[in-house]
């Protein structure tokens, strides 16, 4: 397996730059300067215990949702040590669950502007699974994974904004799918569970992969577009990933949707997906 240990990094392109060297071509990047204008720049866990230490929230885990109160949770990630790991705060939809914390993450970024899930006649509660800003925050202590290798949902690109700590990121491209051993219920996690040292004897395809895998340090905001990943923390680490569609990924977008409805009744999915089609065929024109 070929194994690359940078990514490209450029300091705050125009958004004409962006779209046409690394978007449209489906190149992941770091900008460096992305974040600046963001008081959640300066996040670390002291700060955000003062902001929100009193509240229950709710989070992701492998055996299901969980509720705890988040000063607590953040003394455990604090203690954290490899015989008591505390859990990793993951997936949390920041909007909906610390409104508190919104003008810290305003204005949104530049890259972000003419993303189509922002359009007014984007539907406010569908699809039911998609938080309706899609905002997600993520804490976690040194040596916590995120449990799977694998291309998001909804066929979204991602935003990651690093604001805190660092982490290793790993990323392959889709064209390496073939050899990542996607699973036969879920295409899009694989089934390989560990990357650093994998086992090739089991997984003998993934040695004709190229693994991307670098820092993403405090202040970078990260480029995703639908490519596989996975991460482990390095430090200490606070990240918010937002989610982007434009013209390129919207047809995977609308797949999903079609996918995700298929047990729902006909006409409920028949209107939905036309909708979702005609928005994307008007927004195609207009952007
Ligand atoms: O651990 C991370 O920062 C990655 C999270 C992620 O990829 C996801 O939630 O889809
Ligand atoms: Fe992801």
């Amino acid at each position: 397996m070929k194994v690359i240990t940078e990514i490209t990094r450029v300091s705050q392109p125009s958004v004409k730059e962006f779209m046409n060297e690394f978007v449209y071509p489906k190149r992941p990047v770091i900008i460096t300067g992305g974040l600046d204008m963001w008081k959640a720049k300066d996040w670390d866990l002291q700060i955000l215990k003062e902001k929100i230490g009193k509240k229950e929230f709710s989070f992701r885990s492998e055996e299901g949702t969980k509720t705890a109160i988040f000063s607590e949770m953040i003394d455990q990630i604090t203690n954290s040590n490899p015989l008591s790991p505390a859990p990793y705060l993951r997936n949390m939809d920041l909007l909906k669950m610390f409104p508190e914390l919104r003008d810290d993450v305003f204005p949104n970024i530049s890259y972000m502007k003419n993303n189509w899930r922002d359009h007014w006649m984007w539907p406010k509660n569908w699809p039911e699974h998609v938080g309706q800003d899609l905002i997600e925050l993520f804490i976690s202590a040194k040596g916590v994974a995120f449990p799977k290798l694998h291309i998001d949902y909804w066929g979204m690109d991602g935003f990651i904004a690093q604001l805190h700590g660092s982490k290793e990121f790993i990323l392959y491209s889709p064209e390496d799918s073939a050899y990542l051993y996607p699973s036969i219920d879920n295409p899009l996690v694989s089934t390989v569970t560990d990357f650093i040292n994998p086992d090739f004897h089991k997984f003998p395809e993934l040695a004709k992969a190229t693994q991307y895998r670098f820092e993403l340090k405090a202040g970078d905001l990260l480029y995703n577009p639908r490519w596989w990943h996975t991460t482990k923390t390095l430090e200490t680490s606070i990240t918010i990933i937002m989610a982007y569609w434009h013209r390129e990924n919207y047809p995977v977008f609308l797949d999903e949707i079609k996918r995700a409805y298929k047990d729902c009744n006909k006409i409920k999915t028949y209107t939905k997906v036309n909708y979702f089609k005609g928005l994307g065929l008007m927004l195609a024109k207009s952007r």
